[in-house]
C-alpha cells in the first residue's frame, strides 16, 4: 500500500537487540517481534509521515511538549506560578466520553449483553479500516508503550498505543508507566493490548471507540478526549480488563482506593465506586476535619479512579492495585478548601484541558475561587467576563497530573503486592430520597446494592445531565462484557475469599427542600468513613433498617458540624413511598437484563419488598 517509508524521527531511540527490517524497509528498533509486526501492519494501514517511539524519559516529555507548543496544541502557562504546566483546548465537539459511540465487538451479541453497544467484530474491523486507511498521512505516529499497574505485580498489563495525537502521547506519559519499562515488562510475550488511535478529523459522525476483547485490541477513531483516547484508562483498564478478570478470576472496577490511618496506628484500606464526576478523586484525597487531624487521623491515596482486585491465595483476602500512574481529574468545583491535595497535585507538570486562561498565564474554572476573575479567555478561546452568560471552563474540564505530585500519596501506591481491602463503598449522586450511609447485610446483599446503584448523570459523558439512571457498580459504561456474567462474577468472587470486605452505600448529594446539600461533604465525609472503618472491624453499633444496617445519630461523630440530631435523622430518613419508587426505578435494569438476571438479585429484591 504505502510507497514512501516513514522516517523514525526521534534520535533518542536505542536499538534493542534483534531489530527487524520489513520488506517495506521500516526499521523499527523494537525487540519484541509481535509488537513489531503489529506496528508495521498499522503503519501500512495509517500511512504516517513519521514515527516517534516514546521511551518515557523526562527529556523526551519536554521535547514532545515543546513540539506541542509550536504546533498550537499546548499553551504554555505562567511557568513561575505553574512550572511545567500547559493548557490544551479540545475541539468543541469533543469534550466528554461518547458512550453511544462506544462498542464491544465480538462474534455474537450475547458476549456484549444488553447494556453495551455491540458490533460484530469482523464488521467492526471492516467499518473502521477505511477510516484508518491513510488517516495519518502528513502526521506523526507516536508509539506509546505502557504498563498498567506497578511493574512486577501479578496483574500488571502491557499495552502499546499508536496515536497521531501528541496530546494523547503526553497524557499517556502521565497516566501510565510509559516507555522502556513496558518493553522490559513485556519481554518476548505477545500478551499486550493493541491500541490504535487516530483523531481522524474529530467528527462525531465518524467517531468510534471499539473494543475487541477476544483480540486484546482497541480501535479508537475520531476523538481526542480522555476516556475515548487515553486507551490505557477506561478502554483497557476497565473494559478489556473487566473481561479478562471475569475469565481469570479477578476484578477491574471503577473504584478509588484510599488508606485510612487511625490514631492508634491501624491502617485500613477502602475501595469506593462512584459514577463519573461523583466524588472519587475528592474522597480519595480527603483531608480530615481539624478534630480528626488533631487526633492523628490521616488519609492517603492509592488510586482515584480504577482498582484491580484479586484474592490473595495465601490468606484468602481481597487485595487491590491502582493500574494508573496519574490523575485525570475534574476541575470545576475543585479548590483549596474542598480538595487541597488535588490543587497541590496540579501545581506543576500538569496538563489542563478546557479550562479558562487568565491574563497572567494562570488558569481558572468555576468554583476555583468564590469571586470570578474580572476577565479571562474561556475554554473556547473567546474573551470572557463574569456577566457574559457562558461558562469560562467547560463543565467537564480536567487536569492530568502525575500521582507522584499528590502530597498524600500512599506509600503502597506503587507496591506490586497491592493493599488489602477491608471495605467497599458504592455511592451515587442522588438529590432525593437516598440516605447518607447504610451498610449491606452481607456480600450478596452488597452486590445487589451495587447492582442497583442509581445516579444523576453528569457532564463526564455526552448527553442529558441530571437524570437518574441505573449505573451498576458505577460500571454501566465500562463493563466490557455481558452484565449478567459480570454480576455472577461478583457473587463468585465471594466464594474465593476467606473473609470479605464489608459493603456500604453512601450519598453525599442529598438536598433539602430548598435545593441545599444536607451533608457538608468533602473532608467531613471522614465522619462517615470512620463509622465505616469501625463497622468493617466489627467495632461500631448499627441498627437494622429495611435497607441495611444504619448508624444512630450518636454513632457518627458530628462534633464541630452545624448539624443537629434531628437534621442527621433527616439525612438518614428512609421514606416508604420513596423506597417503592426506587424499587420501580430498579425495574428498568431488571427489564433490560430480562430473564438473565442472576437469581441472587431476584431474591434480594423479594427480600427487600418483604421487609417494607
Ligand atoms: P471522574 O474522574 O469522572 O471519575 O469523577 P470523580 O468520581 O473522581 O469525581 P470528583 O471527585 O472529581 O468530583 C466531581 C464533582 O463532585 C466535583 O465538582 C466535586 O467538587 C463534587 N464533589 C465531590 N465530592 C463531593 C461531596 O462530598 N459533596 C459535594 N456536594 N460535592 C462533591
Ligand atoms: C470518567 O468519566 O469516569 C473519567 C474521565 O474518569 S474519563 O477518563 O474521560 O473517562
Ligand atoms: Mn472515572
Amino acid at each position: 500500500m504505502s510507497t514512501t517509508v516513514p522516517e523514525i524521527v526521534n534520535p533518542s531511540v536505542r536499538p534493542a537487540g534483534d531489530t527487524g527490517s520489513t520488506a517495506d524497509g521500516i526499521n523499527l528498533p523494537i525487540a519484541n517481534k509481535h509488537v513489531r509486526s503489529w506496528i508495521e501492519e498499522c503503519i501500512k494501514l495509517c500511512q504516517p509521515d513519521s514515527i516517534y517511539l516514546c521511551n518515557g524519559t523526562h527529556q523526551e516529555r519536554q521535547q514532545l511538549i515543546d513540539r506541542g507548543v509550536t504546533d498550537g496544541i499546548f499553551i504554555k502557562l505562567n511557568q513561575q506560578k505553574l512550572p511545567g504546566c500547559y493548557l490544551h483546548r479540545s475541539n468543541q465537539n469533543d469534550v466528554a466520553r461518547s458512550e453511544h459511540l462506544t462498542f464491544i465487538c465480538t462474534p455474537g451479541e450475547d458476549m456484549a449483553g444488553p447494556t453495551n453497544n455491540w458490533m460484530n467484530d469482523k464488521q467492526a474491523y471492516a467499518k473502521l479500516k477505511p477510516l484508518f486507511a491513510g488517516c495519518m498521512r502528513g502526521r506523526a505516529m507516536y508509539v506509546v508503550p505502557f504498563v498498567m499497574g506497578p511493574p512486577g505485580s501479578p496483574l500488571a498489563k502491557v499495552g502499546v498505543e499508536l496515536t497521531d495525537s501528541l496530546y494523547v502521547a503526553v497524557n499517556m506519559g502521565i497516566m501510565t508507566r510509559m516507555g522502556d519499562v513496558a518493553w522490559q515488562q513485556l519481554g518476548e510475550s505477545d500478551e499486550f493490548t493493541r491500541c490504535l488511535h487516530s483523531l481522524g478529523d474529530v467528527n462525531p459522525e465518524r467517531r468510534y471507540i471499539c473494543h475487541f476483547p477476544l483480540d486484546n485490541t482497541i480501535w479508537s477513531f475520531g476523538s481526542g478526549y480522555g476516556g475515548n483516547a487515553l486507551l490505557g484508562k477506561k478502554c483497557l483498564a476497565l473494559r478489556i480488563a473487566s473481561w479478562l478478570g471475569s475469565q481469570q478470576g479477578w476484578m477491574a472496577e471503577h473504584m478509588l482506593i484510599m488508606g485510612a490511618h487511625a490514631p492508634d496506628g491501624e491502617k485500613t484500606y477502602v475501595a469506593a465506586a462512584f459514577p463519573s464526576a461523583c466524588g472519587k478523586t475528592n474522597f480519595a484525597m480527603l483531608i480530615p476535619p481539624d478534630k480528626y487531624k488533631k487526633q492523628g487521623w490521616k488519609i492517603t491515596t492509592v488510586g482515584d479512579d480504577i482498582a484491580w482486585m484479586w484474592v490473595d491465595p495465601k490468606d484468602g483476602m481481597l487485595r487491590a492495585i491502582n493500574p494508573e500512574a496519574g490523575y485525570f481529574g475534574v476541575v470545576p468545583g475543585t479548590n483549596w478548601k474542598t480538595n487541597p491535595n488535588a490543587m497541590e497535585s496540579m501545581q506543576h507538570d500538569t496538563i489542563y484541558t478546557n479550562v479558562a486562561l487568565l491574563p497572567d498565564g494562570d488558569v481558572w474554572w468555576e468554583g476555583k475561587t468564590d469571586k470570578p476573575p474580572e476577565k479571562c479567555i474561556d475554554w473556547t478561546g473567546q474573551d470572557w467576563t463574569p456577566g457574559c452568560g457562558r461558562k469560562a471552563a467547560h463543565a467537564n474540564s480536567r487536569f492530568t497530573a502525575p500521582m507522584a505530585n499528590n502530597p498524600a500519596l500512599d506509600p503502597a501506591a506503587g507496591d506490586p503486592a497491592g493493599v488489602q481491602v477491608s471495605a467497599i463503598i458504592f455511592g451515587g449522586r442522588r438529590s432525593k430520597s437516598v440516605p447518607l450511609i447504610y451498610q449491606a447485610f452481607n456480600w450478596v446483599h452488597g452486590v445487589y446494592l451495587g447492582a442497583m446503584l442509581g445516579s444523576e448523570t453528569t457532564a463526564a459523558a455526552t448527553g442529558q445531565v441530571g437524570v437518574v439512571r441505573r449505573d451498576p457498580m458505577a460500571m454501566l459504561p465500562f463493563i466490557g462484557y455481558n452484565i449478567r456474567d459480570y454480576l455472577v462474577h461478583w457473587n463468585r468472587m465471594r466464594k474465593k475469599m476467606k473473609d470479605c470486605p464489608r459493603i456500604f452505600h453512601v450519598n453525599w448529594f442529598r438536598q433539602d427542600e430548598h435545593g441545599k446539600f444536607m451533608w457538608p461533604g468533602y473532608g467531613d465525609n471522614m465522619r462517615v468513613l470512620e463509622w465505616i472503618i469501625r463497622r468493617a472491624h466489627g467495632r461500631a453499633y448499627a441498627f437494622e433498617s429495611p435497607i441495611g444496617w444504619m448508624p444512630k445519630p450518636t454513632d457518627v461523630d458530628l462534633e464541630g458540624l452545624d448539624i443537629s440530631v434531628e437534621q442527621f435523622e433527616k439525612i438518614q430518613d428512609i421514606n416508604l413511598n420513596d423506597l417503592k419508587t426506587e424499587l420501580s426505578g430498579q425495574e428498568e435494569l431488571f427489564l433490560r437484563i430480562a430473564g438473565d438476571m442472576p437469581k441472587e438479585m431476584i431474591f434480594q429484591r423479594e427480600l427487600l419488598i418483604s421487609r417494607l
